[in-house]
């Protein structure tokens, strides 16, 4: 096997940066804001400071979710935040994340706006604040919050583990890979069991759970993450499949998707939302685009 083994670590560890990683302009071993810098807020109840990541995309899906179920008070502006530019280590950032990451929510709707921040305490938050996709009844309540929390735990492997080690470690280290791609395959095993029982991760309902859950692993199975589709093999996760293609079926999760996001097919990307006629723009700058 091959690996880094001469590497032996020092008594005590010190800030190496420039370590040469693909993150290594933005990762730091200290909290805290690095400078000031004032936050724009928009006219809506709600104020999204974020970027399309995976993490990203579960409070948007939600908040069009929200939106085409008709609740207007879900309607919001989404900023966005460049943490490869270290926007999230901005003052007013800072104030609302402590921990520094996408994404994070200003209710302004109240007389003393609310902060809140870490995705499944948003899309909590939310599901509370409009009674809809957190089922009420105790049992379905405690499955859709299990698999809510599955994902908090989980997608962590997939992402900084398998994710990083596979597709941005400046050095392939077969121990790392191997080690993450194995837990990764039993994930996607937990999830294609589950949903082999269950139409949706909590049920018959669609709730917060597919919705944190199918942007990390949903855009696994559909080859969109890390390049590694092959790798993993993951069209043998069928039941995964059928679920990850009925929630990209659903217009909000399609609209929810494009909100700041970077990369990808230009006419998929809208870097700020702040109506929402901003997706139609987007669609006549496509259809531009194809003339
Ligand atoms: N557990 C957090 C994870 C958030 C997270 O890792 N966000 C990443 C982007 S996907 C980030 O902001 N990284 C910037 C950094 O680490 O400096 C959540 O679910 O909200």
């Amino acid at each position: 096997m091959s690996g880094s083994s001469d590497y032996i670590p020092p008594k005590v560890w010190t800030w190496n940066k420039a370590n040469g990683g693909q993150f290594a302009s933005i990762n730091r071993p200290i909290a805290g804001p690095t400078h000031e810098k004032e936050l724009p807020i928009g006219r809506h109840p709600l104020q999204l400071y974020s970027l399309g990541t995976p993490n990203g995309q579960k409070v948007t899906i939600m908040l069009e979710e929200l939106l085409a179920l008709g609740h207007s008070g879900a309607e919001y502006d989404a900023w966005l935040i460049r943490i490869g530019d270290g926007d999230q280590f901005g003052s007013d950032f800072v104030k609302i994340n402590p921990n520094s990451k996408i994404p994070a929510l200003m209710d302004r709707s109240g007389e003393t706006p609310i902060r809140v921040f870490e995705s499944g305490a948003i899309l909590t938050y939310l599901a509370e604040k409009f009674g809809t996709f957190l089922p009420t009844v105790p049992a379905a309540r405690a499955e859709c919050l299990s698999w809510l929390f599955w994902q908090m735990g989980s997608a962590p492997y997939l992402g900084g583990g398998f994710g990083h080690f596979y597709a941005y470690a400046p050095t392939k280290i077969e121990y790392a890979i191997d080690r993450f791609a194995m837990e990764v395959k039993r994930q996607l095993d937990v999830l294609d069991r589950r949903l082999a029982e269950s139409e949706y991760l909590a049920g018959s309902q669609y709730t917060i759970a597919d919705i944190a859950v199918w942007p990390w692993y949903g855009g696994l199975v559909k080859g969109w993450t890390y390049g590694a589709a092959e790798f993993l093999r993951v069209e043998d996760y069928k039941n995964v499949q059928r679920w990850a293609d009925a929630v990209f079926s659903r217009p909000a999760v399609q609209r929810g998707r494009m909100v700041n996001r970077l990369s990808g097919d230009l006419s998929s990307q809208l870097h700020e939302r702040h109506d929402a006629s901003d997706f139609d723009t987007r669609t006549q700058d496509k259809l531009a685009a194809a003339e």
